[in-house]
């Protein structure tokens, strides 16, 4: 089996890839820019694009909006993490995370499937906002993630590690199992 991925980021792909091959789905990338919404939810951005996007396109795909979510900047970037990492990047959160001892955050996946309907599958990883970029792995702020539980930021794993514990892991493995069941 064959699976369009909607994105503009390899990294996302890659981590789809490498968790779907050996499940025998290959994953391949169509770069299609759609309409990302502002709104109060992940699943609202990624329901309103694959809705858009199953007007254009005529066969399966999925989607991925994900975020990053940091307590002590009430929830902040959240659904605006894509134009923060554009514009303030890595080096931003950490100069506005400067002084504050509440590190908490957690990253939050939502894939959209469409295959003539919509499937939401999401994924959630706890952990904290480290005070230095750590590691070349990964992609976005995975320099500055570390998940709880272990000493490494999620640039400091390969892929296949982060996809155990990672929000997109969590979600391509919800995906993975209803896929299973109804196909
Ligand atoms: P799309 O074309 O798929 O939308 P994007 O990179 O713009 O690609 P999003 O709109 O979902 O993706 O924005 C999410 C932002 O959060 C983006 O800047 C990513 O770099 C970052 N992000 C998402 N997942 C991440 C992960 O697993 N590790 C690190 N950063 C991540």
């Amino acid at each position: 089996m064959r699976l369009a991925f909607i994105t503009s980021n390899p990294g996302k792909v890659e981590e789809a890839r490498k968790y779907f091959r050996p499940l025998g789905v290959e994953v391949y990338q169509l770069h299609f820019e759609y309409p990302e919404i502002q709104a109060d939810t992940l699943e609202e951005v990624a329901e309103y694009g694959a809705r858009w996007l199953a007007k254009k396109l005529d066969e399966p795909f999925f989607l991925d909006d994900s975020g990053l979510f940091i307590e002590a900047l009430k929830g902040f970037p959240g659904v605006y993490s894509a134009y923060v990492y554009r514009t303030l990047g890595i080096k931003g959160i950490l100069k506005l995370m400067e002084g504050i001892s509440d590190r908490r955050a957690y990253f939050k996946s939502v894939i959209a499937y469409w295959d003539g309907e919509l499937h939401i599958f999401t994924g959630r990883v706890d952990g904290e906002i480290t005070t230095e970029a750590r590691g070349k792995g990964g992609f976005g702020f995975d320099p500055i993630f570390r998940p709880a539980g272990f000493d490494k930021t999620f640039a400091e794993m390969t892929t296949e590690e982060k996809n155990v514990i990672s929000h997109r892991g969590r979600a391509l493995k919800a995906f993975a199992s209803w896929l299973r069941e109804n196909l």
